[in-house]
């Protein structure tokens, strides 16, 4: 008997990751579709697996959608990916990431909490929320200072999801994932815009790339190892939160300097520094500590930052010259 997933979110590169992921294991796969752009299919075409998920209309913000998505579905497994994910857009859309990041949230717990409660739950939780941060290496024990409108947000959602574990009895876990990237990443993150532009500058297409704080330090993985953690967590017995980084960080230089040097060229010759590009307030360092989702969910990261930056590249390469 297969066992039914419903991801929020399923468009996004974790989405589409996560259902890969789930189509091997021989899940059924439902996914919210928000219809909000054009070719939103896009990475789900890319992984071939366009075809095998079935996809559900409704927004995070209409609960009468989500009620029906885990009607649908009838999903055991629902995980919370949806969101406007992009921190320097939270600034400008303070309340639609605020309804989005934090009451969808609310929304898809309340909508298991009606339909389902014995489906478990997973929220999409972000490193986002230690900010300011209050210890070298966050854990989950380190105290949390958001410093973005999507931080708030997405606190708010964080402590929903802990709330609903301890006062419904749902089984309801967070992975509080530090940055993680891929060649399905979005092109307005940093890694992405980067990789992008060196593959379009070594094809002769753009001659510089413009960039704001390059100091900022970020603990970077690869989104195809990060999902499998957010399976393993829904897979325990207990319900509960979870740190997933590398342990390991770098600044946005010296990614940059892997991601040009890979191609022969030189962060010197066409970087820009962009006032533009800085954030009213920053986060300048994130450094994750893995010991806990190692120790409990038996998992770790298996990519390099190199392996990781290099592979994106070659795919922008790839996708450029086409
Ligand atoms: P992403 O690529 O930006 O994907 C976001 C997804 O949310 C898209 O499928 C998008 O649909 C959907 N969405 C946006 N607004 C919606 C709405 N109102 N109703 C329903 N769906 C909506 O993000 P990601 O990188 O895959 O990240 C997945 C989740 O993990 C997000 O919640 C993000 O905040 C969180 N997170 C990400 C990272 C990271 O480094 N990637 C780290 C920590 C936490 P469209 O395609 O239609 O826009
Ligand atoms: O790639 P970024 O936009 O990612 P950011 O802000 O860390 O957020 C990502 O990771 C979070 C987890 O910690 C997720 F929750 C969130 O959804 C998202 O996936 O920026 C990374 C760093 C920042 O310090 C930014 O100021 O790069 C710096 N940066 C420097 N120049 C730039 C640029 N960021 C972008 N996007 N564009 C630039 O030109």
């Amino acid at each position: 008997m297969s066992k039914q997933a419903l991801i929020t979110g399923i468009t996004g590169q974790d989405g589409a990751y996560l259902s890969r992921l789930l189509l091997n294991k021989g899940y059924e796969v439902y996914g919210l579709l928000a219809r909000r752009g054009s070719d939103t299919l896009w990475r789900l075409r890319e992984l071939g697996i366009e075809g095998e998920v079935k996809l559900i209309d409704g927004d995070l913000t209409d609960l009468s959608s989500l009620i029906r998505a885990l009607e649908v579905s009838k999903a055991q497994e629902v995980y919370n990916l949806g969101a406007q994910s992009f921190v320097g857009t939270s600034w400008q859309q303070p309340v639609l990431t605020a309804q989005v990041d934090g009451v969808g949230a609310i929304n898809v717990l309340e909508a298991v909490r009606i339909v389902n409660p014995k489906a478990r739950f997973y929220q999409a939780s972000t490193s986002e929320m230690f900010g300011l941060i209050q210890a070298e290496k966050q854990d989950e024990t380190t105290p949390f200072y958001p410093r973005s409108p999507y931080g708030v947000a997405k606190l708010m959602a964080h402590w929903a999801t802990v709330n609903y574990r301890e006062s419904h009895g749902l089984h309801a876990s967070s992975g509080i994932l530090f940055n993680h990237e891929s060649p399905l990443r979005g092109i307005e993150f940093v890694t992405r815009k980067v990789t992008h532009a060196v593959a379009s500058i070594k094809l002769g297409r753009q001659k510089e790339l413009r960039l704001g704080n390059i100091d900022a330090k970020r603990d970077w993985g690869f989104a195809g190892d990060y999902v499998e953690a957010m399976w393993l967590m829904l897979q325990q017995e207990q319900a509960d939160d979870y740190v997933v980084a590398t342990g390991k960080t770098t600044t946005v230089r010296d990614m940059c300097e892997i991601a040009f040097a890979h191609v022969g060229l030189t962060l010197q010759e066409h970087v820009v520094i962009d006032p533009n590009f800085f954030r009213p307030a920053e986060v300048d360092v994130l450094l994750g500590n893995p010991a806990k989702a190692e120790a409990k969910l038996g998992w770790a990261p298996k990519t390099s930052l190199v392996q990781l930056i290099t592979m994106m590249v070659d795919a922008d390469m790839r996708r450029l010259k086409v």
